[in-house]
């Protein structure tokens, strides 16, 4: 069962692809649901609030802050790009949102980090949050800025932060990497409640997968938080490796735990 943690939850990004995901079941988690997006997305149900705002726009931002009591960050741009929108959406809106969350002394955040934080680490490879960064572009340093600032605002001001370093969040896997790096839509409500629930939760990078036999991500070091996903990318294996071709060991997209985004240039194509 989901525990009801808080009074008012602020969702960010929740026109995209994991807000909608997330509008129903983090509900529970609350009395009152407040969806953030820069473009419009309908009406507001029962229990939900709807405040459009750009990140970018401080004041916006300090709007939709006020009177909540956590917020799950979603928000931004979610591939890799040219750097002015990334700097705008994830470096502005990040400082922008934890700002806000200072004046209006919110203490929780879910921070959606990215896997491509540590893209540049090879797929032999097993890392922990205790490795240091290499991302493997402009949006995977956007997420690390997003990452250190949490801990920055962690350090001087207490507000705690979960910064999920989510792998592949999609209905299913959708290709051979995927199978390592899948988190499904139940799992990740499953994190963001542990990291909503977890009585202390400090400043804690946590990798966001689900139980999939293959993995890369070693979450020793956030115990803590309570995380056991309970779904797999295994039941989508046979299905994946009948429909692709075996991989070429030399292509740095099959040796990097980044995938393509190891070699996508800023205007989101291959250098
Ligand atoms: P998405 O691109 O579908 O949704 C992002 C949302 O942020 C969009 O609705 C967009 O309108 C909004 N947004 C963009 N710029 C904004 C701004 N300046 N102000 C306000 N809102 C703005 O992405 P998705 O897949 O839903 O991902 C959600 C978050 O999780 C993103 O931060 C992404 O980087 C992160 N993430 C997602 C992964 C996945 O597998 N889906 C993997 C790793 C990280
Ligand atoms: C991400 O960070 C992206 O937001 C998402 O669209 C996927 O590409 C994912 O990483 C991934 O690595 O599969």
């Amino acid at each position: 069962m989901t525990p009801k943690t808080h009074n008012k939850i602020l969702l960010t990004g929740a026109a995209g692809g994991l807000g909608k995901a997330l509008r129903e079941p983090l509900k529970l988690n609350c009395n009152t649901l407040r969806l953030s997006d820069i473009s419009s997305f309908g009406e507001a149900g029962k229990n939900e609030e709807i405040i459009l705002a750009d990140l970018a726009n401080s004041q916006q931002v300090h709007t939709i802050l006020e009177g909540v009591d956590a917020v799950v960050h979603m928000g931004g741009i979610s591939v890799e790009g040219p750097f002015g929108p990334i700097l705008q959406a994830n470096i502005l809106g990040a400082y922008n949102l934890y700002e806000a969350a200072r004046m209006h002394g919110v203490k929780r955040i879910v921070f959606a980090s990215s896997n491509h934080v540590t893209g540049f680490y090879s797929q032999g490879q097993t890392i922990t949050a205790d490795d240091p960064p290499r991302p493997d572009g402009l949006y995977g340093l956007s997420k690390a800025f997003g990452e250190d600032l949490s801990r920055f605002y962690f350090d001087r001001y207490g507000i705690e932060t979960a910064c999920i370093r989510i792998g592949s969040s999609f209905p299913e896997p959708k290709d051979r990497r995927m199978l390592a790096t899948w988190l499904s839509y139940d799992d990740l409500h499953r994190l963001i409640t542990a990291c909503l629930a977890t009585p202390v939760l400090g400043h804690s990078i946590i990798f966001g997968a689900s139980n999939n036999s293959v993995s890369w991500w070693d979450n020793s070091r956030a115990k803590h938080i309570g995380f056991h996903p309970q779904d797999t990318s295994d039941i989508f294996k046979d299905g994946i490796y009948s429909n692709s071709k075996a991989p070429d060991l030399t292509d740095p997209v099959v040796q990097f735990q980044g995938g393509g985004f190891v070699v996508m240039g800023p205007h989101g194509f291959v250098d």
